[in-house]
């Protein structure tokens, strides 16, 4: 990590909703990783972007198959899970909603289902450590591999959302947006939605992809990642806006991961700033804070920061991401109810 956030932002209290596993790895897991696989030869600036950098997008992906190749292991997902968990406590994290690709590597014997285990055995193992944190768990599919995975995948999740204590409550569409199209997923995300699963998708991460926005705003989602494209200052159009804005549909917004990923020029130029001043919902998370160097507590200050934000403001952000979960009412009381405690300590 870069830098470290101010006092205020470290004991804000937050909800972070948009972390994939495999991005969220820190510097430390990282080392631990490698020293298990010295063989592959893997170095740090080989799984993560420092200070200053930028990658392209295409770049970012490249990133994630490397750390794909040092992850490939129930005691590495058990590991690099157990740790993404407790780095978002410490950051100040009461709420998290991981997400996560399942793989299958048959030289280790990892599976898809053998996958989500692990991942759910790290949430539970944290709780039962005392870890001051809520986590759930979103299964994710890869657009890359097509509809008949993401079928699969959807079958995976609806076993397991009724099987794992409530842990896993969604499903997430994701990886290289410049891969595949959305139609072709349409029928398993529809299927996931009727079944009870809630859809955070990734959509217009990159520009251009106005018809796929269209078709998948149709479902529609609970929850949007990046949007980066949406609006019509950017190529987007107001008809997806609106589509957006009359369904309510919270905005998961990345700061550091897409101008280190070059979607988007310089922070000040950040869709942030539309869609808070449209008080439309808009969630700060990190997308990958292994990969992009931060955390949640940066991303809060420097949207604070760029948009002239009070602490006032930064506070009602934070609180306003507790609408936005999808784990059931009766946690969102309990959280709200956090919040109230903690106000008087941190907002000072
Ligand atoms: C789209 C992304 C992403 O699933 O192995 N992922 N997908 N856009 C992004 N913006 C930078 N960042 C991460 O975590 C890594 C996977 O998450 C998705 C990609 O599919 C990536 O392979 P997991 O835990």
């Amino acid at each position: 990590m870069d830098n470290v956030a101010d006092d205020f932002y470290r004991e804000l209290p937050k909800v972070e909703l948009h972390a994939h596993l495999n991005g969220s790895v820190s510097f430390q897991t990282m080392e631990k990783v490698m020293k298990r696989k010295p063989h592959l030869n893997i170095e740090h600036h080989m799984t993560a972007i420092g200070k200053g950098q930028r990658r392209s997008l295409d770049e970012c992906f490249q990133v994630f198959k490397v750390i794909h190749q040092l992850v490939d292991t129930q005691e590495d997902i058990l590991m690099v899970a157990t740790d993404v968990i407790k780095e978002f406590a410490a950051d100040g994290v009461k709420y998290l909603e991981l997400r996560s690709t399942p793989r299958e590597e048959t030289k280790t014997g990892l599976n898809k289902k053998n996958y989500v285990e692990t991942v759910i055995g790290a949430i539970q193992q944290c709780k039962e450590e005392g870890v001051d944190i809520d986590v759930r768990f979103l299964v994710a599919i890869d657009r890359r591999n097509g509809s008949e995975v993401a079928m699969e995948t959807v079958k995976l999740a609806e076993d397991f959302m009724l099987s794992a204590d409530g842990l896993v409550v969604g499903l997430d569409l994701s990886g290289d947006p410049t891969v595949g199209h959305g139609k072709d997923l349409l029928p398993a995300l529809q299927r996931a939605k009727n079944g009870g699963l809630k859809l955070s998708l990734h959509l217009s991460e990159v520009a251009s992809q106005l018809e796929e926005s269209e078709l998948l705003l149709g479902l529609p989602p609970d929850r949007i990642g990046h949007g980066t494209f949406l609006h019509p200052d950017v190529g987007g159009s107001q008809s997806l806006v609106d589509k957006v804005t009359k369904n309510n549909i919270p905005i998961e917004l990345c700061l550091t991961s897409n101008i280190k990923g070059q979607t988007v020029p310089c922070y000040s130029q950040h869709h942030f700033k539309y869609w808070y001043q449209l008080g439309h919902p808009s969630v700060i998370c990190t997308d990958d804070k292994g990969v992009f160097s931060t955390d949640l507590s940066q991303e809060y200050q420097l949207a604070a920061a760029t948009f002239g934000l009070d602490q006032q403001a930064v506070w009602a952000l934070s609180k306003q991401a507790i609408d936005c979960i999808f784990a059931p009412e009766a946690l969102k009381q309990q959280l709200r109810q956090k919040w109230t405690e903690l106000q008087p300590r941190v907002l000072k």
